[in-house]
């Protein structure tokens, strides 16, 4: 498999206002007091952290608010500036790693990481993991939270059409999505999923193929389009006993070992060139647990192994 870069980019979004419940504005600080920087550092990569991004010098523009977007004004600004800082930093050609704050924040850097892409010409694929499917639309949302909206968003989905005003929207074309790990999906969500025919690998899926399979196949998808991947993880994707630590936890979620197992493959196949934390509300944990299993998942995405020995080839893929 192709190496990764071995520089990385730290930025932190202390954004919490597109979820339910506050708190996700100290995740940044948590993953860093987790030890976040050194660990990567322990494994050889080059790191620099940014710090945090703010949005104080940053103007309303004039478009009109979607009815059902709370904090419509406030989103439109971090996602404006992290869609800009991201584009920076992915075309420095290290791997951005963003730490969040809510799932709204990846309007923005996916955003900026698709635009980079757009440049090189390199197909871009997005790894959504999480227990929730965040495919909601100001037309179907039944909270107006907006972290419950960005998959959709960055697919192009109508009603946010305004959210990054003049700066360029760039869109994944849905079958370059992969959801995965999802348990909680809204009526009107699942129609529009079902619609798209959005690859969902749910809980259910995970239960009878193993995240092995599913992870794999995702990668030789990749793979053959010759293309690299943003991983968009939100924490919530593991399950509470292990991941506390968040605003809308849902039973039934990703083990430890799975979610390990998952990033030790995503880091053997070269492919991944930008990361998303999201999600963790250190209001919410337990001494630190949450923060810690996250810094530590990212360490295996990073190589962190038990031994040397790499992914198995003989993968057995089922056409699903
Ligand atoms: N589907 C629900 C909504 O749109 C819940 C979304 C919750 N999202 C997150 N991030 N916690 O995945 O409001
Ligand atoms: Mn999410
Ligand atoms: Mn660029
Ligand atoms: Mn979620």
């Amino acid at each position: 498999d192709k190496a990764s870069p071995s520089r990385v980019a730290v930025l932190g979004a202390p954004i919490d206002l597109g979820a339910s419940v506050r708190g996700t504005l100290m995740g940044p600080a948590a993953l860093r007091t987790a030890g976040l920087v050194p660990l990567l550092e322990s494994l050889g990569l080059d790191v620099t952290d940014y710090g945090d991004v703010g949005i104080a010098d940053m103007t309303d523009l004039s478009d009109d608010p979607p009815a059902k977007a709370k904090h419509y004004r406030q989103i439109q600004r971090w996602s404006r500036v992290l869609a800009r800082r991201s584009h920076e930093l992915a075309h420095t050609g290290a791997i951005p790693v963003f730490l969040g704050g809510d799932h709204s924040l990846s309007m923005g850097s996916v955003n900026g990481v698709a635009r980079h892409c757009r440049d090189v010409g390199q197909e871009l694929f997005v790894l959504w993991l999480d227990a929730h499917a965040d495919y909601n639309t100001p037309e179907t949302t039944i909270t107006a939270n907006m972290h419950g909206m960005s998959a959709a968003f960055l697919c192009g989905e109508p009603g946010l059409d305004g959210l990054l005003g003049g700066d360029v929207r760039a869109t994944i074309p849905t079958e370059h999505l992969e959801l995965f790990g999802i348990r909680s999906i809204d009526k009107a969500e699942k129609e529009l999923l079902r619609m798209r025919r959005i690859s969902v690998a749910d809980m259910r899926a995970i239960d009878e193929f193993g995240v092995g399979v599913l992870t794999r196949r995702i990668l030789d998808k990749v793979r053959a389009r010759n293309g690299v991947l943003h991983v968009s993880f939100d924490v919530d994707f593991l399950d509470p006993e292990v991941a506390p630590g968040v605003g809308t936890t849902v039973p039934g979620g990703a083990t430890y070992r799975e979610a390990h197992l998952i990033m030790e493959l995503l880091h053997d196949s070269g492919l991944v060139r930008s990361v998303d934390i999201v999600e963790l509300n250190p209001f919410l944990d337990e001494r630190g647990k949450t923060a810690r299993v996250a810094v530590e998942l990212i360490g295996s995405l990073f190589g962190q192994q038990i031994t040397d020995r790499p992914t198995p080839t003989n993968a057995i893929v089922p056409d699903l």
